[in-house]
């Protein structure tokens, strides 16, 4: 959650666009996340330079352990948590891994809103009802979100990793590419052990830190995480009432707006700029209507501040959101990640999901051909942002959109093999 590195990755299920996605390796990163993660190996052949690793650890731990009693951590949950403390490499692998191939989204949705997890869905909403309806009274979060939050994060618990945080967030302390972020969370992480709300051994989730249920960080676990069955212990581990409850509190605390819906699939005018499909812009739906927006079905809804996103280009579908797809971002900065959460939601509800098509038959650019774009681009003029670094944003995709409007394109900022191709014409003509 919150960021999308922490979410688990997704087994592959295609339903949809078949032959589409590469299968998945890396059981690393989140909702638009590796095919072919291309690890690094962070152990090395070298028992002695193994031995050295493992003294510099045991000095780091040391060195943090005195750190964290300085924090207010007491002698035996220091113990409990560093006395068995272990680097592991495995884990310092995972965070080196740069996905050189990302799954579109049409792809992701087709493993994260599957028939399979649809049904599973319901029958879990039925198994819980009364806790995912004692949690929506509180918090005015609907409980097919919730229930669909807790299926995209660990197929309702399926998974949630297995990984000791304690372990997890040491090593990425030690040798991490996000050192200071890791040992905040560590910190934290003490602190709910401290707690005495989990113990050592059953606190755990993803390499990343995020854990139980519904990937909380430890950090959101201290603001967010609620007992809400009453037994003193707030254990997103293994209370489905606290799972749900925290989940909701958290989806509150983003902003969630009761009675909203998340937004509704539309269809854009022949004529829309697409540069105005970026969650940055923000209009009333009113003055999205009179730029000739449309519902696709069902009602017209009220928004003071709606996004339009065609998070697939303009030959996929579109859709307006408003503030509660922007709260579920808050819990993964993700536009796909939040978009199987409602359309998760959604068919949990009885609802159909996506009514329009994905594109099925693009394949998506490598990291190395987006940084060709991009270079590409910059040099003729039409900016990215800044140095090319394989990352589609909204920077990238506003270069791309000058090169397509200077070509007589429809600029939609979507990059696919064919526009790859037009840059590289127009570089050599
Ligand atoms: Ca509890």
């Amino acid at each position: 959650m919150k960021h999308p590195i922490f979410s688990l990755a997704l087994g592959l299920y295609l339903a949809g666009c078949q032959g589409m996605a590469t299968s998945d390796t890396a059981a690393s990163s989140g909702p638009v996340d590796s095919s072919t993660a291309q690890t690094t190996s962070a152990g090395t052949n070298d028992p002695m330079e193994d031995e050295q690793v493992s003294r510099d650890f045991a000095t780091w731990v040391k060195d943090y352990r005195a750190y964290a009693a300085s924090q207010g951590i007491n002698a035996v949950t220091l113990s409990a948590a560093f006395d068995d403390v272990a680097f592991q490499p495995r884990i310092i692998e995972f965070d080196r891994s740069q996905p050189e191939f990302s799954r579109p989204v049409w792809a992701y949705l087709d493993t994260a809103v599957s028939d399979q997890r649809v049904r599973q869905g319901r029958a879990k909403l039925d198994a819980y009802r009364d806790a995912a309806t004692r949690a929506e009274n509180r918090y005015a979060v609907p409980a097919e979100i919730l229930t669909a939050i807790w299926g995209v994060e660990s197929n309702y618990g399926s998974y949630f990793g297995h990984f000791s945080t304690i372990n997890a967030l040491a090593t990425l302390g030690f040798e991490g590419r996000r050192q200071d972020f890791a040992r905040r969370e560590l910190l934290a992480a003490l602190k709910i052990l401290q707690s005495g709300d989990i113990d050592r051994e059953h606190m755990r989730g993803s390499w990343a830190g995020a854990m139980g249920h519904t990937q909380f960080l430890p950090s959101s676990f201290l603001s967010y995480a609620v007992d809400a069955d009453g037994d003193g212990r707030r254990d997103i581990w293994g209370s489905i009432d606290d799972v749900l409850a925290s989940t909701a509190h958290y989806l509150e605390q983003a902003g969630w707006r009761a009675g909203q819906p998340w937004g509704v699939e539309v269809t854009l005018p022949d004529d829309f700029d697409y540069a105005q499909s970026e969650l940055s812009v923000r209009h009333s739906s009113d003055a999205w209507r009179l730029q000739g927006v449309r519902v696709r079905g069902g009602a017209w809804p009220s928004f003071d501040e709606a996004s339009v996103i065609a998070p697939a280009g303009a030959r996929g579908p579109a859709f307006m959101v408003g503030p509660n797809f922007r709260a579920i971002m808050r819990y993964n900065a993700s536009t796909s990640y939040a978009l199987a959460v409602v359309m998760l939601a959604e068919r949990i509800a009885g609802g159909d999901g996506v009514q329009g098509d994905w594109p099925c038959d693009l394949e998506p650019l490598s990291r190395t051909q987006v940084k060709e774009m991009q270079r590409r681009l910059n040099a003729l003029g039409f900016s990215t942002g800044g140095p090319p670094d394989g990352i589609v944003g909204p920077n990238t995709r506003r270069g791309l959109r000058e090169f397509q409007r200077s070509q007589g394109m429809t600029p939609d900022g979507f990059p696919t093999h064919a526009l790859l191709e037009s840059v590289r014409d127009a570089g050599e003509s």
